[in-house]
C-alpha cells in the first residue's frame, strides 16, 4: 500500500532527497519561496509514489524527477535545467541568483546550468553508482568506471576550473553565488560520495576548495547529509 498523494492546490516541486529534484529544491528554498505560507510547496515522496501514485502518474507519466507541476496554470515540467531556468525568470525577478541578458557572465551562466544535467550527471552518477548502486539496478561495471573517471578528470573538473579562473571565483561566475553553484554542487556531491571521490577531488585542488567552500552553505548541508 502507498500512502496517496494530495492533488496539489499551489505550485508544486515533487522531490526525493539526494535525486536531481535536490537542485531546484534548493534553489526554491536559496529564494525563500518555500516552506509555511510560501508560495511553493516541496512535495517529499518515496520512489513508490513516483512510480505507482495515480494522481502523480497521471500529471508526470515520465515518472522521474525532478517534476513541477504548477495547478494554476496547469504546468507540467521536468528537466532540470530548463525548469531551474523557468524558476529563476519567474520567482527571483530580483536576479539575485542569475544574471540577466545582456550581463557579462549571462553566456556561461546557461552553458554550466545545462551542463550539470546535460553531461556531469551522466558522468558522474555510474562513478557513484559503481559503489553504490540503488537496489535493484546494477553496479557500474569497472570498464565504464575507468572511461567516466577518465571523461570525469578531462571534462567536468576542468569546465569548473576554467570558469573559477575565467571569474576569479570564489564561485564559479566570481563573487556571486548563482544557481549554477547549486547545479555544479549536486555533481560534486555525487562524486565526493562514491569510493573513489576523494582521490579524484585530490587531483583537482581548485575544484576541491571550491566544493569545500560551497558545502559550508546551510541548505547544502540540509540537504545533502544523511538524516
Ligand atoms: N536530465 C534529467 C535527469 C532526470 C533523472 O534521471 N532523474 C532520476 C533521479 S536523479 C530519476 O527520476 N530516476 C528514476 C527513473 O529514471 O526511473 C534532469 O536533470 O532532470
Amino acid at each position: 500500500m502507498i500512502v496517496s498523494i494530495a492533488t496539489p492546490i499551489k505550485p508544486t516541486l515533487f522531490h526525493t532527497k539526494f535525486w536531481s529534484s535536490s537542485k531546484p529544491a534548493y534553489v526554491l528554498k536559496g529564494l525563500g519561496l518555500t516552506g509555511k505560507g510560501g508560495p511553493i510547496e516541496i512535495a517529499t515522496i518515496t520512489e513508490q509514489q513516483l512510480k505507482e501514485d495515480p494522481i502523480l502518474t497521471k500529471l508526470n507519466p515520465q515518472k522521474r524527477l525532478p517534476f513541477f507541476y504548477d495547478p494554476t496554470k496547469d504546468l507540467k515540467l521536468n528537466e532540470s535545467g530548463g525548469m531551474i531556468e523557468y524558476l529563476l525568470e519567474t520567482y527571483d525577478t530580483t536576479n539575485k541568483l542569475w544574471p540577466s541578458p545582456g550581463e557579462p557572465t549571462r553566456a556561461e551562466f546557461l552553458k554550466l546550468l545545462h551542463f550539470g544535467p546535460a553531461t556531469a550527471y551522466h558522468i558522474g552518477v555510474p562513478i557513484l553508482f559503481h559503489y553504490m548502486a540503488p537496489e535493484g539496478t546494477e553496479a557500474t561495471p569497472v570498464k565504464v568506471l575507468e572511461e567516466k573517471k577518465k571523461q570525469w578528470h578531462e571534462v567536468v573538473a576542468p569546465t569548473y576550473e576554467q570558469a573559477l579562473d575565467q571569474f576569479g571565483g570564489p564561485f564559479l561566475l566570481g563573487d556571486k553565488w548563482t544557481a549554477v553553484d547549486v547545479v555544479a554542487g549536486y555533481d560534486l556531491m555525487t562524486i565526493s560520495f562514491a569510493g573513489c571521490g576523494k582521490e579524484m577531488l585530490d587531483a583537482h585542488p581548485k575544484v576541491n576548495s571550491y566544493l569545500e567552500k560551497i558545502s559550508q552553505c546551510p541548505l547544502f548541508k540540509e540537504l545533502y547529509s544523511a538524516d
